[in-house]
């Protein structure tokens, strides 16, 4: 079920239970502002999450409270991430979920990082 993206961030969803260590995960990289793991149900030969590790529920809230720090340790992370699996050549997609049309399931901020096989044009 997608979430409602007007609710307030409940730190008892997954992925808060992850960083906190309560659920095992695939770690492929980890700092200060991002984890990053394989997704449990992967849709390609490489999907790993990227997850920023405030309290943010998606791009929305993150976008306009995160901290400048935050927001380029974010980024930052995904594209280390990227280039850290070798998906720069030939190419990889960044896909966020946000809410109820963007069928959100998990409500912490996320970016889907898919690679390792031509993917297609985007379906809407
Ligand atoms: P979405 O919210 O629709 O953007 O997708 C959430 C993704 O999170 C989905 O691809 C499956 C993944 N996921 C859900 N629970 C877990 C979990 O416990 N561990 C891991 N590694 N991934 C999970």
């Amino acid at each position: 079920m997608p979430i409602d993206p007007t609710l307030p961030y409940d730190d008892h969803n997954v992925f808060a239970k992850i960083l906190r260590g309560e659920i095992p995960n695939r770690t492929v990289y980890e700092d200060e502002w991002a984890l990053a793991f394989h997704d449990i149900n992967p849709q390609a030969p490489t999907h790993v999450l990227v997850i920023p590790k405030g309290p943010y529920v998606s791009w929305d809230d993150f976008s306009a409270g995160a901290s400048a720090e935050e927001i380029a340790g974010f980024v930052r992370a995904v594209g280390h991430v990227a280039r850290s699996l070798g998906l720069v050549e030939p190419g990889y997609r960044l896909l966020a979920n946000i809410g109820q049309h963007g069928h959100q399931e998990v409500p912490h901020l996320h970016v889907h990082l898919f690679g390792g096989k031509p993917l297609g044009p985007m379906l809407a």
